[in-house]
């Protein structure tokens, strides 16, 4: 489905260049194309594609950041559009998310807050570097029936693990489900740190949060 495009897209982000990011992305709505395989084949794949240059040396850290912000670009124009062609307009139940402490990598959970909240989720984002704390009190003064928390850094990943340890001193499990993922988690992290479920992506981690609230109505 359209090749060119996406190999335009990942080449913007590849480039660092938002305005042409941001360009792509309003030609992507003017087709009326799938905006998550835009954003998943095209944007995404040029954002990884940037990681593994960075990790192998091959792009500084400067780089990185513009590849970010021409993400970020063409994120803020899709953002909104996947909103919009959200169908529910009752709320399903109330999510809490987060980054984990120590961590400012904010992409994917921002995808993932847009998913849920397009299909009918209240979702509370409590931003970057989280403490347990934050979590804890945002939970409580929502009620939130859900607690997502991302991690993108091997060295983060503990700050889940943290989180899941506050809510279970606090009494507030099993009844708040915590669920976790970013591109260090694995499965296996998420069962050894006793978490509710791991997504591996924004559209399965909407898949978990329906079937988790779907349980506890039954429950
Ligand atoms: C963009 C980026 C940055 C940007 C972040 C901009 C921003 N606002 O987010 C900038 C340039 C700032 C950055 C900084 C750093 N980065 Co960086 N970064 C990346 C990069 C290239 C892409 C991440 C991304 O946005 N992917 C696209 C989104 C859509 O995918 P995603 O995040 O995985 O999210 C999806 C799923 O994981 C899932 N998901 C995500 N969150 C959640 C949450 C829940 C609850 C669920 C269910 C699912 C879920 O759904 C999402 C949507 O489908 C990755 C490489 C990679 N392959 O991941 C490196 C990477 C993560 N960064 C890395 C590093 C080392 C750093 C720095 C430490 C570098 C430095 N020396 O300063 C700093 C970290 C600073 C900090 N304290 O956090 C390493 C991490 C290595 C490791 N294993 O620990 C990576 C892997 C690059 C590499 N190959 O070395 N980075």
């Amino acid at each position: 489905m359209h090749d060119e495009l996406l190999r335009a897209m990942q080449q913007s982000v590849i480039d660092g260049a938002p305005t042409t990011a941001a360009q792509l992305a309003h030609e992507a709505i003017a087709k009326q194309l799938d905006l998550l395989h835009v954003i998943t084949h095209g944007y995404a794949s040029g954002i990884s594609f940037a990681g593994e240059q960075y990790g192998c040396g091959a792009m500084f850290l400067p780089d990185l950041l513009a590849c970010a912000e021409a993400m970020k670009a063409a994120m803020s124009v899709l953002e909104p559009e996947l909103r919009k062609q959200g169908t529910h307009r009752e709320t399903l139940g109330r999510v809490v998310l987060g980054t984990a402490k120590g961590d400012i990598h904010d992409i994917g959970k921002n995808l993932v807050a847009t998913i849920l909240a397009a299909n009918g989720f209240e979702v509370f984002d409590i931003g970057t570097s989280a403490s347990p704390e934050a979590f804890i009190h945002k939970v409580r003064e929502v009620d939130a029936q859900i607690i997502g928390v991302s991690a993108l850094l091997t060295t983060t990943m503990a700050g889940q693990k943290s989180v899941i340890e506050a809510l279970d001193r606090e009494g507030l499990r099993p009844k708040v489900k915590a669920i976790v993922g970013g591109a260090a988690v694995t499965r296996k992290w998420a069962e050894e740190i006793h978490a509710d479920g791991y997504a591996r992506n924004a559209m399965d981690a909407l898949e978990l949060v329906r079937s988790l609230v779907a349980r506890a109505a039954t429950a």
